[in-house]
């Protein structure tokens, strides 16, 4: 079975018994007015209304590889939760190899790598390991902020070649920018993940990428920011399931 198959149905798995659509962004732990004990705790509660939890540079460079892989590997011991490394990796082959070694063998399932880099030379570092480790790699083919336009002008160029390498298993698109995401989907088919980020504190509206084809939404403040993260985990749960099926 391919690498792009065994996640996308694994995924899509977990989307169905969980009945969501959301994967975390953890930028910031512990969050809110939580100790770290009281955040660890309202996170074993939240992993069974998540598909995954998505841990960037913020928490790499505060706690450390073996620190973050502590505080998330927890989490998997009490429900089935995909781990994603977000660190955009970016940088020339033999490095890549390094920062994808590093994190795949402390458990990640999944690392997302910036795309526009290019394939040979560039991203086939995380590939390679990827494929050793039997994980994926999601390629950050457009960005939701502002000025993202002098990245994303080159989405169709970054679909069509990483569409080809197998160990890339789906693209992260902006909810902020929905065609992005359709025309993603048409190019692509069912085949491949799309994991979207932008909904919430960044203007889009809950629930549109996966109205436009995205699997998974991407959220951060808008949960770990609220008073209450568990309640706003739960009332996403309302927005996804009318997508049930889909
Ligand atoms: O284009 C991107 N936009 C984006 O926000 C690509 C990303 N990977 N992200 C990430 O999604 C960002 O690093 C953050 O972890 C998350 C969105 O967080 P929030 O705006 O919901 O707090």
């Amino acid at each position: 079975m391919s690498l792009r198959k065994y996640w996308s149905d694994k995924v899509r798995e977990i989307i169905k018994q969980k009945g969501t659509r959301l994967v975390l962004a953890l930028d910031e732990f512990p969050f809110g007015d939580f100790s770290r004990e009281e955040c660890a705790e309202v996170l074993s509660r939240l992993v069974d209304y998540l598909v995954g939890i998505k841990v960037g540079v913020p928490l790499m460079i505060k706690y450390g590889v073996f620190g973050v892989a502590e505080i998330v590997e927890s989490l998997k011991k009490n429900s089935e939760c995909i781990l994603i490394y977000d660190g955009k990796i970016s940088d020339i082959y033999h490095v890549n190899k390094k920062i994808a070694n590093m994190v795949f063998s402390v458990g990640f399932d999944l690392v997302i790598a910036h795309g526009i880099v290019g394939y040979k030379g560039g991203i086939e570092g995380v590939v390679e390991v990827a494929r050793n480790f039997k994980g994926g790699v999601l390629i950050l083919a457009a960005m939701s902020h502002e000025e993202s336009w002098i990245l994303n002008r080159n989405l169709m160029e970054i679909l069509r070649r990483y569409s080809k390498v197998d160990g890339v298993v789906g693209f992260i698109l902006p909810a902020t920018k929905p065609s992005t995401i359709r025309i993603a989907r048409e190019f692509l088919g069912n085949d491949f993940l799309i994991f979207s980020p932008g909904a919430g504190k960044q203007g889009a509206p809950y629930g549109q990428s996966i109205a436009v084809g995205a699997d998974i939404e991407i959220v951060g403040r808008g949960i770990y920011e609220s008073i209450n993260p568990m309640e706003s985990v739960v009332s996403l749960m309302e927005v996804y399931r009318q997508y049930e099926g889909k």
